[in-house]
């Protein structure tokens, strides 16, 4: 299916599902890139197959993983505001969407009448929006699988009054892409939403180095399965031949750079095999997997401004762990 402007009316209780995936090949050109550079590299968004979004769910619920209970406690505490902040009649797009868990509170509270989640786990995307579908009927939903970090046109829509669109983008997911990257990211975000939209974005703050290691290298190692679980699905899909047991999960806040990395570190001397490629491997050597930025509240919201939001909202918790802040397309 092609999302062009719609003539049809949307039905609520019915969801769509647009597909702006790219092909199968992409995984592989990736990953046989990443591997290549003097840094190994593998794009984080490869985390989220289906196992991996199970695994992500079950970090959320650690202890030591603070963000998505605070950032849940600040949308709860502050609703009243966020709704006068959004005002009447918005248009919710959701980027990385996931289970939706947290858009619940938001749907309800907004009375959203048009909710656009984009994902790139399919099957999350379609299981997620039609458990909302039933939720709340008289909402419409149209869910869009792709890759937000690329340019999106989003299809516009008839049959719903619309005042003003609102992206919403939790979870400091954000913090995946570099501060080059997010600032492209959200001048994309603030095409979207046009003159007038509005930007509600979960951004994790700067923070002592203890707090951050352990929120990445819990004690049950769930994030370490989490991280190898990259392993083990190139291996099921592009014929790779890692050894899981011969890689570990390492961790660490970088204060200079005020970002969490994530690698997997090889044991030993070995070589993997992926898609007929051959690649060494040092002992101490690592594969970059994720990074997780970090911000203050003032640069991120000079970010927001150099990407032509103004920042007019930011609402955090008592120990300045999270902050979602609410800004408006200038
Ligand atoms: C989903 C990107 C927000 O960076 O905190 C959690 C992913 N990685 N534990 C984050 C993640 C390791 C998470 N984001």
């Amino acid at each position: 299916m092609k999302p062009e402007p719609s003539a049809e009316p949307l039905a609520p209780g019915v969801v769509r599902f647009y597909s702006f995936l790219p092909s199968a090949d992409r995984i592989r050109e990736d990953v046989l890139a990443g591997l290549a550079l003097p840094q190994k590299s593998i794009p984080p968004k490869y985390f989220y197959d289906e196992q991996g979004c199970r695994l992500f769910e079950e970090i959320c619920e650690l202890p030591e993983y603070y963000p998505t209970r605070t950032e849940t406690a600040i949308l709860r505490g502050n609703i009243a505001d966020i709704v006068q902040f959004v005002g009447p009649d918005a248009e919710l797009i959701e980027y990385g969407s996931g289970v939706q868990a947290k858009t619940r509170i938001l749907i309800q509270a907004l009375q959203t009448r048009l909710y656009v989640p984009i994902d790139i786990a399919v099957e999350t995307l379609e299981a997620s929006s039609n458990a909302l579908a039933g939720r709340f009927p008289f909402l419409n939903i149209v869910g869009i699988c792709a890759d937000y970090a690329r340019p999106l046109a989003l299809p516009e829509f008839v049959g719903v009054p619309i005042r003003r669109k609102l992206a919403f983008f939790p979870g400091s997911t954000v913090g995946n892409f570099t501060p080059a990257e997010a600032l492209q990211f959200l001048k994309n975000v603030r095409r979207s939403v046009g003159t007038g939209g509005a930007l509600l974005i979960g951004v994790d703050l700067k923070k002592d180095k203890a707090t951050l290691d352990a929120a990445y290298a819990d004690a049950k190692g769930v994030t370490a399965r989490f991280n190898l679980n990259l392993l083990e699905r190139i291996n099921r899909e592009l014929g790779a031949d890692f050894q899981l047991n011969r890689f570990r999960h390492r961790a660490f806040y970088e204060p200079t750079q005020g970002r969490v990395e994530m690698h997997l570190e090889s044991l030993y001397s070995q070589i993997a095999h992926v898609a007929g490629r051959r690649f060494d491997f040092r002992p101490g050597e690592t594969i970059h997997t994720e990074i997780s930025c970090k911000y203050s509240i003032a640069e991120f919201q000079e970010l927001g401004k150099r990407a032509g939001f103004s920042a007019e909202k930011v609402w955090t918790d008592p120990e300045q762990l999270f902050s979602v802040h609410g800004m408006v397309a200038a």
